[in-house]
């Protein structure tokens, strides 16, 4: 890995005028990382730009600088974007030049990748990157790249956090970031509309096969009667396969007419990578998700044949 990221070091201080792409559905990770580099490079008076498909969410506002400056940016770099799919359609058309990620599959077209998925968070590899590159951490970029890697790891919970991405985020307390009021922001204070959410996230949890795996269906009525918008799903996945004895968890999000996207969490032994592979998507081991069409009652009878071969077969 050590030849990637000098690489990707490298790249970053030898160019200027840099776009930084993240993935749509922004969630910490992708925002820290990318924003991280942005305030290293503008230290430095390079012109650098972060550019996200969609809106990016109210949560993250400590992370966004006050003003950015106009101009033609020549090199594009994506960071924790797995797949093209993940971002605009005119953003697919670009020519990447580098490309930091920390997925088991990555297609993104770039020059130079940096992707290493042991790393539980890409903020890992951008805090490496950024350390080779001899920058100076200032606060914004201390406090990105700890959001990056608390969201990532659930608060250091998830199976992805290794002794690194510990020693990481020490690093990064001694170089200044605000652990705890990131933390308090991230996973204790909780928007009601979130709240309201959760709660008919929990309501309409469905438990099949012995209660070992559930599916919910999270609609655009509910989100609606919830008050949420799309930032407020971020991160809702993983109630399903809170429930003692669930290995796996399935919530299906409605995307449009008879359009849904499913996010798996698993527990201990199903690859939710390899499950969502056969549905043609992809992620982590425990954490990955997939793209359906049809109407729910369909969905759900093709998701229960395809657990039933993966947990029972
Ligand atoms: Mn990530």
């Amino acid at each position: 890995m050590f030849d990637e990221i000098k690489q990707a070091a490298e790249f970053l201080a030898t160019h200027d005028r840099i776009r930084l792409l993240c993935h749509l559905s922004p969630d910490g990770d992708t925002l820290g990382g990318a924003f991280a580099i942005f305030y290293a490079l503008t230290s430095i008076g390079k012109q650098c730009c972060v550019e996200c498909g969609d809106p990016l969410p109210q949560k993250f506002q400590y992370m966004y600088p006050n003003q950015v400056d106009d101009f033609e940016p020549e090199h594009n770099v994506t960071i924790d974007v797995a797949d093209i799919g993940l971002l605009s359609d005119a953003q697919q058309k670009l020519k990447f030049s580098l490309c930091i990620d920390h997925h088991e599959r990555n297609n993104i077209p770039a020059k130079y990748k940096c992707v290493d998925s042991e790393a539980a968070a890409v903020c890992e590899l951008v805090y490496l990157v950024l350390k080779h590159m001899g920058v100076s951490f200032n606060k914004k970029i201390v406090d990105c790249l700890y959001t990056g890697i608390c969201t990532d790891t659930g608060c250091f919970k998830f199976s992805n956090v290794s002794s690194k991405t510990h020693e990481i985020a020490a690093e990064l307390m001694d170089l200044g970031a605000d652990a705890y009021n990131i933390n308090f922001k991230m996973f204790t204070q909780k928007s009601i509309a979130r709240l309201e959410l959760e709660r008919l996230v929990i309501e309409n949890l469905e438990y099949f096969y012995d209660s070992k795996c559930t599916i919910v269906f999270v609609t655009d009525d509910m989100m609606k009667l919830a008050g949420a918008d799309e930032s407020t799903f971020d991160g809702i996945a993983s109630i399903a396969v809170c429930p003692e004895g669930v290995e796996v968890g399935i919530t299906v999000k409605e995307k449009g007419l008879n359009e849904y996207k499913a996010s798996v969490r698993t527990n201990s032994f199903v690859d939710a990578s390899k499950f969502c592979g056969y549905f043609g998507g992809g992620g982590h081991k425990r954490a990955a998700g997939f793209k359906i069409c049809g109407d729910r009652q369909t969905i759900k009878n093709e998701i229960l044949d395809r657990l039933k071969k993966e947990m029972f077969c």
